[in-house]
């Protein structure tokens, strides 16, 4: 199948290494564009009008929103590789369980701690203008 695989993605989002780890599992060729999250382009806006987030992969000019649909996805389109779930239904319950926890405890502390950190920097600016 060809076909046009973009990721919109930040190098220090867990939530993007999510998407790559899926794409280089399964030995995907795609171009990685980089946005940063302080000034958001135009086409991320416009990719995930919902919740204006990357990661977003963009596969023949449709975006797929959501990290963990992303890796979906990218399991169900590209079915001829090997499969990224496990094949036995205790196991892909573990592997559900994981990354719900992951998603809570460990990447959206670090989202949480990355903007305290935005925060906290422009208000040492602040302070230091005033
Ligand atoms: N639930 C989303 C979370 C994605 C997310 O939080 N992305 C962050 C970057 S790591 C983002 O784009 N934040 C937007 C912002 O900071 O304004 C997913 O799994 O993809």
């Amino acid at each position: 199948m060809t076909s046009e695989v973009v990721l919109l993605d930040t190098y220090v989002s867990g939530f993007g290494m999510r998407a790559r780890i899926a794409l280089a599992k399964k030995v995907i060729q795609y171009e990685s564009k980089e946005h940063g999250l302080s000034n958001k382009s135009s086409i991320l806006v416009r990719m995930n009008s919902v919740h204006k987030e990357i990661p977003i992969l963009i596969h023949n000019g449709k975006p797929v929103c959501e990290s963990l649909r992303i890796v979906q996805y990218i399991d169900e389109v590209w079915k001829d590789k090997s499969s990224l779930m496990p094949s036995d239904p205790y196991k892909i319950a573990q592997a559900r369980f994981w990354a719900d926890f992951i998603d809570k405890k460990v990447l959206l502390a670090s989202e949480s701690a990355y903007h305290f950190e935005e925060l906290n920097l422009n208000f040492e600016l602040i302070v230091m203008l005033e």
